[in-house]
């Protein structure tokens, strides 16, 4: 059996209840063969893949804190510090009642690969908790993040681990957050992104996902002899990424006619008004009932299972920029058979497997997460340097170092895939350049 095999069939048996960590370790795995099978022994010797696909700790805690009506509360924390070798463990905290093990597990170790094709010194990690922020006072809010933080903050530190934020944690719960940090260390440092400017926070970090999306893309689509002006975009999602995909898709020609959140979905054929979806995402914190209610060229439609929701459209270009799995075989059909052009991934794995082949297949390219979401933690990694040289940059130096990154991510993937014989394969060109720099300072290293 090969090596890739034999660790594959190993965390298949060990973590089997972790089918999000077990996806994203296949994918990976899978595409790595043209690089492990060359030197099978050299990386079979000193357990690469086994030491690659463990996390260096997993730290899993109590968060009790009492709501408005004086009840305790009490929710898991989660920190994944996954692999430190180029750099200290970075990657968000997901709020999220689905959180648990094996989805930080996922995101953790997807970080890794993420966060060495950006070029900037951050090794992998993610955490989170299986706290739910929907419908929570903003009292309640502070109450759950400072409990966290009270523990979290024995694990983490601007040189050690820098947490920032993802799914269900913004501007708001980083702020509260950082504020116990703080008074429990009593040190003022950079340990972790996405602070408001008042503290720390960079220029462009906000925008910084979604922006840094569609620069990939727009890379990509200027390398097939196109354009953007005048494309047609499906995004899913309502959140941080996909507010500011919408928005960098828009001032590049492109018109976006779709969003959705857990609920629902809006189809909105005049092109998303993303004045009116910050309202109402950003500040009323309120459904896309309220977005459709206010403008009269939308439609909003209740989700239903099996539907194809914002898939089902006439577009050139889809973007999910939701959450895991949101877009299945079934899904990959109907845009294909609608004639998309160009796929990337804004959220992390919102492709399953399978509808990633039918892609491949036939013959649209596709970018994965790992490269085309890059830009939030480079952003963050940015800000990182910010902090550490005390001084801020302007939002035209952080956003056109951002541009630089995104598409020279676009070129190393492109590049390597060619390097191994995989042409157009992005996929497989983002692993083997996320692994390849990670491995060779791992082996540096030395057993570790
Ligand atoms: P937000 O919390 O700002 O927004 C998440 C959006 O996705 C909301 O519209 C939410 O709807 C929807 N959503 C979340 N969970 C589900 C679900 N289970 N089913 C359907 N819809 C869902 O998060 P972000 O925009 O920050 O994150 C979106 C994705 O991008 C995630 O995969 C995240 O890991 C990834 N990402 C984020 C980065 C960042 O810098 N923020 C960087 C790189 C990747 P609702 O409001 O109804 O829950
Ligand atoms: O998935 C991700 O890359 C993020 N949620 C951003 C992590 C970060 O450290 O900015």
């Amino acid at each position: 059996m090969s090596y890739v095999d034999e660790v594959l069939e190993k965390i298949k048996k060990r973590d089997a209840d972790q089918p999000e960590f077990i996806q994203a370790v296949t994918e990976v795995l899978d595409s790595l063969r043209p690089v492990i099978d060359k030197d099978e022994e050299k990386y079979r010797k000193l357990a690469v893949l086994e030491r690659i696909t463990e996390p260096d700790r997993q730290i899993m805690f109590r968060v009790p804190w009492v709501d408005d009506n004086g009840n305790v509360q009490v929710n898991r924390g989660f920190r994944v510090q996954f692999n430190n070798a180029i750099g200290p463990y970075k990657g968000g905290l997901r709020l999220h009642p689905s959180v648990n093990l094996g989805i930080i597990k996922f995101l953790g170790f997807e970080q890794i690969f993420k966060n060495s094709l950006t070029t900037l010194p951050i090794g992998g990690g993610k955490g989170g908790s299986d706290f739910d922020p929907k419908g929570k006072s903003d009292n309640e809010i502070m109450k759950f993040c400072q409990s966290f933080m009270t523990e979290l903050s024995k694990y983490i530190g601007a040189d050690e681990d820098v947490p920032a934020g993802d799914i269900g944690t913004g501007a708001r719960e980083i702020g509260f957050m950082f504020g116990q940090y703080k008074r429990i260390k009593g040190v003022y440092e950079g340990v972790l992104t996405g602070k408001g400017l008042t503290y720390g926070g960079s220029l462009a970090r906000t925008e910084a996902t979604g922006y840094g999306l569609l620069y990939l893309t727009e890379e990509m689509v200027k390398c097939h002899g196109d354009k953007m002006e005048g494309k047609v975009v499906a995004v899913s999602g309502s959140g941080n990424v996909a507010i500011y995909a919408c928005q960098k898709a828009q001032q590049l020609g492109a018109k976006v006619v779709t969003v959705s959140d857990s609920t629902g979905w809006v189809y909105d054929p005049e092109g998303i008004d993303v004045e009116l979806l910050k309202e109402v995402k950003e500040v009323k914190r309120a459904r896309l009932t309220e977005y459709a209610a206010a403008r009269s060229s939308a439609e909003y439609h209740e989700k239903k299972n099996g539907e194809h929701g914002v898939w089902q459209y006439k577009v050139d270009i889809a973007l999910p920029c939701a959450t895991q799995n949101e877009l299945d075989i079934e899904d990959a059909k109907m845009l294909v058979a609608n004639g998309v052009k160009y796929v990337a991934e804004g959220a992390n794995m919102p492709t399953t497997i399978e509808a990633t082949k039918y892609f491949q297949a036939n013959g649209v390219p596709f970018v994965g997460g790992k490269a085309a979401n890059a830009g939030g933690v480079a952003t963050s990694a940015l800000e990182m340097s910010q902090n550490s040289e005390r001084l801020s940059w302007s939002f035209e130096e952080v956003d056109s170092k951002l541009k630089g990154i995104m598409v020279g991510i676009y070129h190393n993937i492109d590049d390597a895939a060619k390097e191994y014989g995989m042409e157009g394969n992005y996929v497989a060109g983002a692993n083997i350049a996320g692994f390849k720099k990670v491995v060779e300072a791992m082996i540096a290293q030395g057993v570790c």
